[in-house]
C-alpha cells in the first residue's frame, strides 16, 4: 500500500486546487501535532496521572468541573500554535475570552477556534474522546482582534478537523474539498491518509440522541423519534437500532464511516438554551465535515453552517449526518 502522510496530502492539495494556502498548512500541521502530544497524554491514563478533575474550585466558562485533561489538552494547543506565526488569535470552550497572540510573536492571518477534549464525561472512562478544530480568516485590516472578529458563519471556515483518541487515533479533515482520515501510526509517529474521500450515505437506519431528555423534548422531535421506534411496524416500515457514546467526536466520526444521525435538540427545560452544544467549537466544525461528506446539518430548522452567531460560548440545536434523515426531522420542525 502507498502510504500518503498528511504532510504530502496538503502540499498535492495545495499544488492542484490551490485551496491550500503555506500558512494555512502550516496551521494544519501544528494543530496535528498538538493532537498527538494530546493523543499520548490520553492513552497514559492513570500512569501518567492525568485523570480526574483539575481542582474543587475550576469550572469553565459553561460552569462545567474541568477535567484535568481539558486543561492539558487546552494549554498543549495553545503552546503549540502561539509562535508559528500563522494565527491572530485562538478561543477555546475551555476560555472565558480570546486567546490574542503574545506581542513576541509575528500576528498571521487566521483564527483558531477548538474544544481541546470533547466528551469530558468519557474521559476516566476509557471511552474514545476526541478534539475538535475550526479555522476562519480574520477579517481583512484587522489590528488587535476581538471576540467579534470570531463571529463568522460556519459557511466562511477555511478548514475544520477532529481528532478522535479511541481504539485507534484517527484524524479527520476537510479544507473544503471533501473529507480525509489520517491514521496516527504509533511506532512512527505520522498521520497515515486512509480514507481520500469519506462519503456519508444518505440513507441509515441508525440514530443517536440521549433518550433520557424524551420527557423534556419538543413535539417534533418525539415525533420523529417514536416513528424510528416503532420499527417494521410502523409508518417508517423498518426497524432503527440506536448508538449513543455521549462524545460527538465518536459518536460522528462513526457515522462518517457508515451513516447515521445524530441529534442533540433544544428542549423545554430552558427555552434561552438551545441545545448543550456550542455553535463555534462543535456544531459548526463536525457541519462543515458532515457536509463535505455529502451529510447535512441544521440546527432542527436552519442549516448550522448559515448561522449568524451572536456570542463566542453560543450553545445550538443540532441535527446532522445522512441527509435523508436530517431533512426529514428538519421538515417536522418547520411544519409545526
Ligand atoms: P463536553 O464538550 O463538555 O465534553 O460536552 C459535549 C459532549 C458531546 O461530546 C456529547 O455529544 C454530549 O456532550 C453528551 O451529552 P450528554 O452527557 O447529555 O449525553
Ligand atoms: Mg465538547
Amino acid at each position: 500500500m502507498k502510504r500518503i502522510s498528511l504532510t504530502q496530502h496538503l502540499i498535492e492539495e495545495q499544488r492542484q486546487h490551490n485551496t491550500i494556502p503555506a500558512e494555512l498548512r502550516l496551521l494544519i500541521e501544528v494543530v496535528s501535532r498538538a493532537c498527538k502530544t494530546i493523543s499520548h497524554a490520553v492513552g497514559k491514563g492513570a500512569l501518567g496521572e492525568v485523570l480526574g478533575t483539575s481542582d474543587a474550585s475550576s469550572e469553565n466558562i459553561q460552569g462545567e468541573i474541568q477535567k484535568k485533561l481539558d486543561i492539558i489538552s487546552n494549554d498543549i494547543l495553545l503552546e503549540a500554535n502561539e509562535w508559528g506565526g500563522h494565527l491572530a488569535a485562538m478561543a477555546s470552550e475551555e476560555m472565558e475570552s480570546i486567546h490574542p497572540i503574545p506581542n513576541r510573536y509575528p500576528m498571521g492571518e487566521y483564527l483558531l477556534l477548538f474544544d481541546p477534549l470533547d466528551g469530558s464525561s468519557n474521559i476516566d472512562v476509557n471511552v474514545s474522546i476526541g478534539t475538535i478544530f475550526s479555522v476562519l480568516k480574520a477579517p481583512p485590516g484587522m489590528a488587535n482582534p476581538t471576540e467579534q472578529d470570531f463571529l463568522q458563519p460556519g459557511r466562511q471556515q477555511v478548514a475544520a478537523g477532529y481528532a478522535v483518541y479511541g481504539p485507534q487515533t484517527v484524524l479527520v479533515l476537510t479544507t473544503g474539498n471533501g473529507v480525509q482520515s489520517f491514521t496516527l501510526d504509533r511506532e512512527m509517529g505520522s498521520w497515515v491518509m486512509t480514507d481520500s474521500r469519506a462519503q456519508i450515505p444518505e440513507d441509515t437506519k441508525e440514530y443517536a440522541i440521549n433518550a433520557s431528555n424524551a420527557r423534556h423534548w419538543h413535539p417534533p422531535v418525539s415525533r420523529y423519534i417514536d416513528e424510528l421506534q416503532a420499527g417494521v411496524t410502523g409508518e417508517r416500515g423498518r426497524d432503527f437500532n440506536m448508538r449513543w457514546v455521549a462524545s460527538m467526536v465518536a459518536d460522528v466520526h462513526r457515522i462518517l464511516t457508515r451513516g447515521g444521525i445524530f441529534m442533540y435538540p433544544a428542549d423545554a427545560r430552558d427555552p434561552g438554551k438551545p441545545g448543550k452544544l456550542r455553535l463555534m467549537y462543535e456544531a459548526n466544525p463536525m457541519a462543515f465535515i458532515v457536509e463535505q461528506a455529502g451529510g447535512a446539518a441544521t440546527d432542527g430548522r436552519h442549516r448550522i453552517l448559515d448561522i449568524q452567531p451572536e456570542k463566542l460560548h453560543q450553545r445550538v440545536a443540532v441535527f446532522l449526518g445522512s441527509k435523508n434523515e436530517v431533512e426529514r426531522v428538519t421538515s417536522y420542525h418547520n411544519e409545526a
